[in-house]
């Protein structure tokens, strides 16, 4: 593979479902390029990419990491992120950054439910990838049957630059079909159909140069009108050398002007025990050097430098200044959050991208009572790094809950808790994230006229709406009844009374018209509006009855043929369902629906049932209606509209 690289800087990611081998790919790099003497083994907890210490003693990706090394005259910049779905949010982050993506798929465990996720979010995006399918040493390993599912599962059809061969076996082996020596003619026939001159060139008999046919598949790529795909095994360090040369010739240079203005993106932030609080950025135009006053567009904010460095897993080098294009690790913005923009805001930057929505929302308890300061002061340090950590201190319940993606975050929060903070706490009493709707059509009245001096007067008319379709909000209400600067008000705090509804979940899919009003023109406030609406929505739900939403995921699963009698009864308990399983070399594959609430511990049953040989994976599939007693009621927290005298003592005080 040779072709003229235009720009020294490559920013990537590996992304992929869990287990594929993307730590061990990138440790893999980390050799070759000279940065280590020896490849690390996630197996032996001696990889540099996985430094925490829950990560190397679990063997497992549990946040995304950064690392730079030169190949071949060429910087690349490569995070590698974790597989597990709980860790969706950390590469919601990530995803804002690379030019382009390695997708790692295993060779024998194919396409996951993850991996349609993630290839939905880089395909939105327009990012250039490369499939690079794994483990075609192991047992079981079967490109074919992966490169089946890519075009039946992902919907595309990606172009293999190489061949295998003793797939599965100690002896396999690559060969190369886009080379210098060799261009395998399918390939060159793909290549130069795309540009008018090349096809001109080769229809008259002559075969292009290497070099121009370099050139054609780089732009392909970058214009994601081709996605090539690599075999290999990591493991066994085979194939890492063709995925390098191809990420340094085929992969998009990084874009930015040094000369312009500074721009830059805050992706993440992270904690380092001696430096303290990282900010990872990505730098678009501009450059950030050591001491440098910078603006916080998103804050509006002036922060001072301490140092720029180059990150590598687990340590840092002071580099004084990074400059548009590269990435870095940032010291001293003490005020900086996950997504904000230093400097300028450009077009470049891309918008932030949703994978997947916290479902489970469990309470965290200190198991010593003088340590709750300290963890909730934790808590709100961990949710500066992830966002999605949404965690609340219930006052009137003394209770800290957090919302969570499932068991293996937990696990790990409670980890973290006592190895960085020295905080034992457990989590405990895990209830998924039930929604309410109206069930029927009803009215919502409010009459909030004393005690004086205030007056606001609303009649809304509550539908159900289409599931999924959240709040669509209308007012019918002229403006000599009720004044704009009332109305907007109103509209404003709707989705604040949605919070909770009359079983104590978010308000979703319903459609709300204010249809009557009043305002008084001596007694009227803007935030008399703000206190009633709540009031006549809360009412107007009384009035339609609600009914419970339930999460559901979409869940494959791979096991041995004897086990599906077992499995079809589980899930049939669980309240699942289960489309036609399909049968093939002793295995099945079976695909469906179940609600998190019934299968929040199903894998680990599923993994002990089988001893092992069963697979899940599953993904969100939306919220579906259930019973009350299929779901949890729970009583309001904090004081409802509908405890009249109360809450309007409550508003009045926040409002004045
Ligand atoms: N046989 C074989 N095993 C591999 C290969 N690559 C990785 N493994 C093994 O697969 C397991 C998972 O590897 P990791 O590199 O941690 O995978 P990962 O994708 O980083 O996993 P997460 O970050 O936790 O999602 C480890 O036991 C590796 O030794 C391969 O090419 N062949
Ligand atoms: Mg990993």
């Amino acid at each position: 593979m040779t072709s003229q690289p235009k720009n020294p800087i490559r920013n990537i990611a590996v992304m992929a479902h869990a287990d594929a081998g993307k730590t061990t790919l990138t440790e893999q790099f980390l050799y070759l390029s000279g940065q280590t003497r020896q490849p690390g083994q996630v197996d032996q907890g001696t990889t540099q990419m996985d430094f925490l210490p829950v990560e190397r003693e679990r063997g497992i990706s549990v946040s995304s990491a950064l690392t730079s090394f030169d190949w071949k005259g060429i910087r690349i910049n490569l995070i590698d992120t974790p597989g597990h779905v709980d860790f969706s949010a950390d590469v919601e982050r990530v995803m804002r950054v690379p030019d382009a993506v390695i997708l790692v798929i295993s060779a024998v465990e194919g396409v996951q439910a993850h991996t349609e996720t993630l290839w939905g979010a880089l395909r939105e995006r327009h990012i250039p990838v490369l499939f690079f399918i794994n483990k075609i040493d192991r047992v079981g390993a079967d490109t074919e049957s992966v490169l089946r599912a890519i075009g039946k599962e992902l919907k595309i059809n990606p172009l293999p630059l190489q061949e295998t061969s003793g797939e599965g076996e100690s002896n396999v082996a690559i060969r190369n079909l886009w080379s210098q020596d060799y261009v395998n003619a399918g390939l060159l026939e793909r290549v130069v159909e795309s540009d008018e001159l090349l096809l001109n060139t080769y229809l008259e008999g002559n075969t292009p140069g290497f070099q121009q046919l370099g050139n054609q598949l780089a732009h392909l790529v970058h214009s994601c009108e081709i996605y090539p795909l690599l075999y290999g095994s990591a493991k066994m360090g085979l194939g890492m050398e063709e995925l390098l040369d191809f990420v340094a010739l085929y992969f998009p240079g990084s874009r930015g002007n040094a000369a312009k203005p500074l721009s830059a993106l805050v992706y993440g932030i992270g904690h380092d025990k001696i430096m303290g609080k990282i900010a990872y950025v990505r730098l678009y135009d501009g450059s950030i050097s050591n001491r440098e006053v910078v603006f916080n567009a998103t804050q509006g904010t002036m922060e001072k430098v301490t140092q720029v460095r180059r990150v590598f897993p687990g340590r840092f080098e002071d580099i004084g200044t990074v400059v548009a294009g590269d990435l870095a690790g940032i010291s001293g913005l003490s005020g900086a959050c996950v997504g904000d923009i230093l400097g300028t805001v450009v077009d470049d930057i891309p918008a932030g991208v949703k994978l997947r929505t916290p479902l489970i929302i469990v309470q965290v308890k200190a198991l010593n009572n003088k340590d709750y300061p300290a963890l909730a002061a934790a808590m709100q340090e961990l949710s500066m790094e992830d966002p999605a950590l949404e965690f609340e201190w219930l006052r009137e319940e003394s209770e800290l809950q957090v919302k969570t993606m499932g068991w293996m975050q937990m696990e790990i929060l409670e980890r973290i808790l006592a190895d960085r903070f020295g905080i034992e706490a457990r989590l405990e009493n895990p209830t998924v994230i039930y929604q309410e709707t109206p069930s029927s059509e009803a009215f919502g009245f409010v009459r909030y006229w004393m005690p004086k001096p205030c007056w606001a007067i609303m009649k809304f008319r509550l539908e159900p709406g289409e599931r999924g379709s959240g709040l669509v909000y209308k007012s019918v209400v002229p403006v000599n009844s009720v004044q704009q600067k009332y109305q907007n008000e109103v509209e404003r705090s709707i989705s604040g009374a949605l919070k909770q509804g009359i079983k104590g979940w978010p308000v979703t899919d319903l459609h709300i018209t204010l249809v009557e009003g009043e305002d008084h023109n001596v007694h009227s406030r803007a935030g008399d509006f703000t206190v009633a609406t709540p009031m006549g929505i809360m009412d107007g739900l009384v009035n339609t009855g609600t009914t419970l939403l339930e999460p559901m995921i979409r869940y494959k699963i791979d096991a041995p043929e004897e086990l599906l009698g077992l499995i079809t009864s589980d899930i049939t308990r669980m309240r699942g369902d289960f489309d036609s399983p399909e049968i093939r070399d002793g295995r099945f594959t079976l695909t469906g629906i179940l609600p998190l609430a019934t299968s929040l511990d199903f894998p680990v049953k599923l993994s002990s049932r089988s001893g092992g040989k069963a697979r899940i994976s599953t993904h969100f599939a939306g919220y579906r209606e259930c019973t009350d007693e299929q779901g949890v009621v729970r009583p309001y927290k904090g004081i409802s509209p509908l405890d009249t005298a109360k809450y309007i003592l409550k508003a009045r005080k926040a409002i004045q």
